[in-house]
């Protein structure tokens, strides 16, 4: 029997798409739309100056592990930003996928052991106090892709 690490699934696994990223140019104005088209709420708005967003989390559904999915709502608060430069380069639309697991750390480690390039050498301090790590999108089929774990 062989020692070598199972390469079928990473350990630990993700365990629920925690939100979709949009970005968009006018933060009100796209709550509003989210609001009054689909009377999602507002969970949680702040603003991120490590990331350089001013964000907003409405909530969609709860998840069987006892977390949510969420869109998270995405305004640039200033020009050299990723969601800035996104929004120059392709207008407004979705920006990345975020996927929630129990150990950002150990997943992200997982993940980069497999050739993904992990874009945080450290998780990040993400919405809400949650710790968060991106993958590089050239990496995941053309996806920017966030891994999240909730400060709970
Ligand atoms: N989705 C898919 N592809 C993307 C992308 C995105 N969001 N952003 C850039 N790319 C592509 C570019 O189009 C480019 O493709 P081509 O080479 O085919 O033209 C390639 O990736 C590399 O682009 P780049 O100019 O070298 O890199 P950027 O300066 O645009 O940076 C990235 C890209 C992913 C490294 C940068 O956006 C990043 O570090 N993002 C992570 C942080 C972040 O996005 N924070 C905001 C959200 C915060 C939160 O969720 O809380
Ligand atoms: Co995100």
């Amino acid at each position: 029997m062989s020692n070598a690490p199972d390469r079928a699934a990473p350990v630990p696994a993700a365990t629920r798409l925690d939100h979709v990223g949009i970005a968009c140019r006018d933060l009100d104005a796209s709550i509003e739309f989210y609001r009054s088209t689909y009377g999602f709420e507002v969970e949680h708005e702040e603003v991120n100056e490590e990331q350089g967003v001013r964000e907003a989390m409405l909530r969609v559904n709860g998840a069987d592990d006892g977390g949510a999915t969420y869109l998270q709502l995405l305004e640039p608060t200033r020009p050299d930003s990723p969601v800035a430069r996104f929004l120059e380069r392709n207008g407004e639309g979705v920006h990345h996928i975020a996927f929630g697991t129990g150990d950002v750390a150990g997943l992200a480690a997982g993940v980069g052991g497999r050739g993904v390039r992990v874009l945080d050498a450290e998780p990040r301090r993400g919405t809400a106090g949650s710790r968060i790590v991106f993958l590089h999108p050239k990496d995941c089929g053309g996806v920017l892709t966030e891994l999240v774990q909730s400060a709970h």
